[in-house]
């Protein structure tokens, strides 16, 4: 078939063929109109990779390098001002009205509000909760995450979530902010990412505490995570009693988890059972825990988790999912990860050469169904510096969340990671996720990406 007459195929179907990209890019004239009325249409960020000037346990790990001298952060450069949204949230809420969002997924920031045991910041809660009321003035419905990566420096010298004592000092700021923030926020995410906060700390040992090839510690802390989950709960549907935005529900609680597709990188017995360990570990515990209330962590040789845990049943209201890439798995027996892990070859890539593989968010969307929660897509995106592919990641994306409610899946909104350029963790400042460039260390200006309007166009055809 000649490209022009795929061309004039597509054309009649609503797409366009895109040379270099995998499969169609949908029409953006009906891009959107396939979600559900009141769908939330919005983007996420996390405290300490926008809001610049934090001092938390991060802050250390940005100074240092690894035994063999390489920086702790890809480009040896700290957080710092970051993108300055601490003082600039005028300027993150305008670009953000700009495009027409209807909800905006933020963290805030442990350390500025505890910066020691029990002495809270009143000035530091109160910006934040003039945060909340703008964005509800503005219509747009806050989702609050109260753990994303980030400890106090004082949590982080009693070993953070490595000792089960740091559970009570995490419910005991999540009842704090959920009783200050009652009246303004409704939607809480206890935490972000369980299982990559403890892969990265304590498998990779990439973030801190730098910890590598420790199996036990890295389930151990995802175990303990989940008990503070439950606590945290607890907490809010207990101080969070006012309905902020009239729906019925005071508090709906959920927990951003990370998914990944894994495929074995052959049909050989093995590859295929390691494939499915790293499946059950990274994707299916932490769910599974919130519907039977039991944590079940089963590293053959390593260690072996089964235990109740009261609360945890049912300390979701709602499941959220971050999507991003498919890794391929090869087993190594001979690693502590009992693996290895790549991308395919061959395929779309993005800046940090992550597989571009939109089908795995609907397969996902499919297979989280099945445990009956309704379904958020709480973080999803890509590194893309020139915004050469970010519009038909987006709207091939999006396809796929729509194909999945066509086929009875419950997706209530979608965040788009992230609304600017931010500091990408390891990766520093060498990774753009943003649909706004932001001028670092400079005028901070947020400078519209071409995507922007792709976003902005999508919105506006989600049924109100
Ligand atoms: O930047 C991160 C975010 O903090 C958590 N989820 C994945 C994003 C992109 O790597």
């Amino acid at each position: 078939m000649t490209r022009a007459l795929a061309a004039v195929l597509f054309a009649l179907v609503g797409c366009t063929p895109r040379p270099g990209l995998d499969g169609a890019v949908p029409s953006l004239d009906t891009l959107g109109k396939g979600l559900p009325k009141g769908f939330l249409w919005g983007t996420a960020t996390a405290a300490h990779q926008i809001e610049g000037g934090n001092d938390n346990d991060w802050t250390d790990w940005e100074a240092g390098s690894f035994p063999d001298g390489t920086p702790h952060i890809a480009d040896g450069k700290p957080s710092g001002q970051a993108c300055d949204s601490w003082n600039r949230f005028d300027e993150d809420l305008a670009a953000m009205q700009a495009m027409g969002v209807t909800t905006y997924r933020f963290s805030v920031e442990w350390s500025r509000l505890e910066p020691t045991e029990g002495a809270w910041d009143a000035a530091a809660m109160a910006r934040y909760r003039d945060w909340t009321v703008r964005l509800r003035a503005a219509g747009i419905e806050p989702m609050v995450t109260l753990h994303h990566f980030t400890l106090p420096k004082w949590v982080a010298a009693r070993k953070g979530f490595e000792t089960t004592d740091t559970q009570a000092a995490f419910e005991a700021f999540v009842r704090r902010v959920g009783a200050e923030l009652q009246d303004t926020v409704d939607f809480w995410c206890p935490f972000n990412e369980i299982n990559v906060y403890a892969a990265q700390g304590y498998l990779s040992g990439v973030w801190p505490p730098g910890t590598k090839d420790d199996t036990a510690l890295q389930v151990t802390v995802m175990s303990n995570m989940l008990k503070a989950h439950a606590k945290a709960a607890a907490g809010l549907r207990e101080v969070d009693t006012v309905d902020a935005n009239g729906d019925g529900a005071a508090t709906v609680i959920t927990h951003a988890h990370h998914v990944r597709v894994f495929q074995p990188a052959s049909h050989s017995v093995l590859d295929t059972a390691i494939a499915g360990l790293t499946d059950d570990v990274a994707n299916e515990a932490i769910p599974r825990a919130f519907q039977t209330g039991r944590i079940r962590f089963s590293v053959p040789g390593t260690i072996e988790i089964d235990e109740a845990v009261d609360g945890l049943a049912g300390s979701i209201d709602v499941l959220s999912l971050n999507y991003y890439t498919r890794d391929i798995i090869r087993a190594d027996l001979g690693s502590a990860a009992l693996s290895q892990s790549y991308f395919k070859g061959g395929r779309p890539r993005n800046d940090l050469g992550w597989d571009l593989y939109p089908d795995g968010l609907y397969l996902m969307l499919k297979r989280f169904s099945s445990y009956g929660w309704p379904l958020y897509v709480s973080e999803n995106g890509t590194a893309d510096a020139a915004d050469d592919f970010r519009s038909d990641y987006l709207a091939q994306h999006v396809a796929a969340i729509e194909r999945a409610v066509k086929e009875g899946a419950d997706v209530r909104g979608y965040y788009h990671w992230s609304l600017m350029d931010n500091f990408e963790w390891a990766e520093g400042y060498t990774a753009s996720f943003g649909l706004y460039a932001v001028d670092f260390g400079n005028t901070f200006a947020r400078n519209k990406r071409p995507s922007v309007d792709t976003f902005t166009a999508i919105g506006a055809n989600i049924p109100r």
